[in-house]
């Protein structure tokens, strides 16, 4: 019994629980979305520390002006590596792994809708990240040309190494995993729902998922049919983005940023969604405006769509290209604000309980809001020209990506760990982990804005000795080595508390959703019993059956 693989039940006897089936294979072989989604999050933890590492190399080779400490071509190679494993390896996957853990639980099914896509999904997401890592031990070295890899510099005869080509099929093969996430979301959302949960009271982190989904599954084949375009460039001899021969340059660039625009919106959607579900239970209020918040992402979903050459207005695209790009820009501020005015309005009077999901929390939607005010500004044309590739850019996405997304996961995980595990986090370590986080990222990438304005630009492997400079790049680079400090902690936490973390119950927080509904962590089957719903809250509900959110559901 102990050794069985939780396959399709097609028996009649009780299901093992996932405590009897921990050995390796169990593991390797899982449907369960569950342990599909640990899977998820143990290796995109392991390669947060392999890019934070490459992120600590490369502060410290600037460290201080005319430094040596790396080769130039190492140099680009971790900076290459870095971008490209934060972005695909740490933020997307993690988020599409805690969603594929939740979903089900949250929508009140047994499973996702396609177990074994689940697998198929994550799996090639598992190996596409090996094939890219291999190019480290291969002779030509790790891609060197940016995470986003531009022709002709990725292309013969500037980039004679095999790289790029790792990069393009180890993207290439996650790439498809993750539409495959996509489809099955939305299949899971739109038909496993359990009787009751309207896409009206679906939880907002469901909205998210579903909006990130179907971006998932419209841009991810752009950049899919790019890669498999630039692999027949470098391997087989086409030229459909090198110039010289009647390729395009700049079409790379289209089909990239086509992609990579939203793909900025898929690293942020969901992490907007975890935000929606923190903060509404440590405010002790109902989000304020669901509908306001699920629209808006749909309004931000549909923008994202058409903005993408706003990261091309140094190409020199013409006058009526640029006017329409900044614009369209621009205008995902609107519902990009509403959704911070949701948050705070929910924030607004409740009784607030600052614990580490919390206080994540809060500190997102304060380094959001800077990151996507300097977004505003580059949206527009003149200023872009004056820090595009300098290292404002670099302050302005760090603050979207990590003060934004990442902030947002840690609010995540020290919010459902106690789900996950059946145990809490330390929550002394927790505060550690958060001010030695906050301090450390403010204090790297805030002085990068002044940088930047002062002209120094981005991807530079040294610099010289401007005033100034030297010293707000120690700063920047103390700050790096505080942020190393806080992901030790952060693992540690981790550590001693699977082991002896305070015992979690099912719902520690006192939360409304219906993961916290069953047994921490969840039974292979998932619930026992799926509450009655009749309202966005049916934990609520069941507490206070005479005053439920939904008037018409009270029972007399
Ligand atoms: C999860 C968090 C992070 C994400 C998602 C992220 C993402 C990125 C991306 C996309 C790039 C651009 C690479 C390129 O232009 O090819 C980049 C560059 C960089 N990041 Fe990060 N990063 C994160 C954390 C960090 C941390 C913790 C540090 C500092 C310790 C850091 C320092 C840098 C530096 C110095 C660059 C090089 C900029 C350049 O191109 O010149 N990043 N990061
Ligand atoms: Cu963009």
């Amino acid at each position: 019994m102990s050794s069985r693989i939780p396959l399709v039940p097609e028996n009649a006897a009780p299901l093992p629980s996932l405590k009897e089936n921990n050995g390796l294979l169990a593991w390797v072989a899982s449907v369960d979305h569950k342990q599909i989604g640990i899977m998820y999050l143990i290796i995109t933890l392991v390669y947060f520390l392999l890019g934070g590492l490459e992120a600590l190399l490369i502060r410290i080779q600037l460290a201080h002006p005319g430094n040596d400490f790396l080769t130039p071509e190492m140099y680009n190679q971790l900076f290459t590596m870095h971008g490209t494993t934060m972005i695909f390896f740490v933020v997307m996957p993690f988020l599409i792994g805690v969603g594929v853990y939740l979903l089900p639980l949250m929508i009140g099914a047994r499973d996702m809708a396609f177990p074994r896509l689940n697998a198929l999904s994550f799996w090639l997401f598992f190996f596409g990240g090996i094939l890219l890592y291999y190019s480290f031990f291969t002779q030509s070295g790790a891609p060197d040309v940016g995470w986003f890899a531009y022709s002709p510099l990725s292309e013969k005869p500037f980039s004679l190494n095999k790289g790029p080509t790792y990069w393009a099929l180890g993207l290439l093969a996650s790439g498809i995993g993750s539409v495959a996430s996509g489809l099955n979301n939305v299949v899971t959302i739109l038909t496993m729902r359990t009787p009751g949960m309207t896409m009206r009271r679906i939880p907002l982190f469901v909205w998210m998922i579903f909006v990130t989904s179907l971006l998932l599954i419209f841009v991810i084949p752009i950049i899919t049919a790019a890669f498999a375009m630039m692999l027949l460039d470098s391997l087989l001899g086409a030229t459909f983005f090198t110039p010289a021969h009647g390729g395009s340059a700049i079409l790379w660039q289209h089909f990239f940023w086509g992609f990579g625009h939203p793909e900025v919106y898929i690293l942020i959607l969901p992490a907007f969604g975890i935000i929606s579900e923190v903060i509404p239970v440590f405010s002790r209020k109902p989000i304020y405006g669901y509908e306001f918040v699920a629209a808006s992402t749909v309004a931000i979903g549909l923008l994202s769509l058409g903005v993408w050459a706003h990261h091309m207005f140094a190409v020199g695209l013409g006058n009526v290209a640029n006017a329409y790009f900044s614009l369209a820009s621009m205008l995902i501020a609107i519902p990009t604000g509403v959704k911070v005015l949701n948050w705070v309005a929910t924030m607004w009077g409740g009784r607030i309980n600052f614990a580490t999901p919390m206080l994540f929390g809060t500190a997102f939607i304060i380094e959001f809001v800077i990151g996507g005010l300097t977004g505003v500004a580059i949206a527009s044309v003149p200023i872009d020209w004056v820090v595009t590739d300098s290292y404002f850019i670099v302050a302005h996405f760090h603050y979207a990506i990590f003060g934004g997304s990442v902030f947002a996961i840690f609010a995540g995980v020290y919010y459902w760990f106690p789900k996950f595990t059946g145990r809490m986090l330390s929550e002394t370590l927790g505060k550690w982990h958060f001010w030695l986080t906050v301090i450390g990222f403010n204090m790297t990438f805030f002085v990068q804005h002044f940088l930047g304005v002062m002209g120094m630009p981005r991807r530079t492997y040294t610099y010289h000795d401007m005033p100034y400079w030297g010293s707000m790049n120690l700063l920047s680079t103390i700050g790096a080595l505080i942020l190393g400090l806080s992901a030790i902690v952060f693992v540690w936490n981790i550590l001693v508390s699977l082991r002896n973390g305070k015992p979690a119950g099912d719902n520690p927080w006192n939360a409304w959703t219906l993961e916290w509904a069953t047994t921490s962590p969840p039974a292979v089957e998932n619930f026992e019993l799926v509450p009655p719903v009749r309202g966005r809250r049916p934990l609520w509900d069941l507490a206070h059956p005479d005053q439920p959110d939904e008037p018409g559901a009270k029972i007399v």
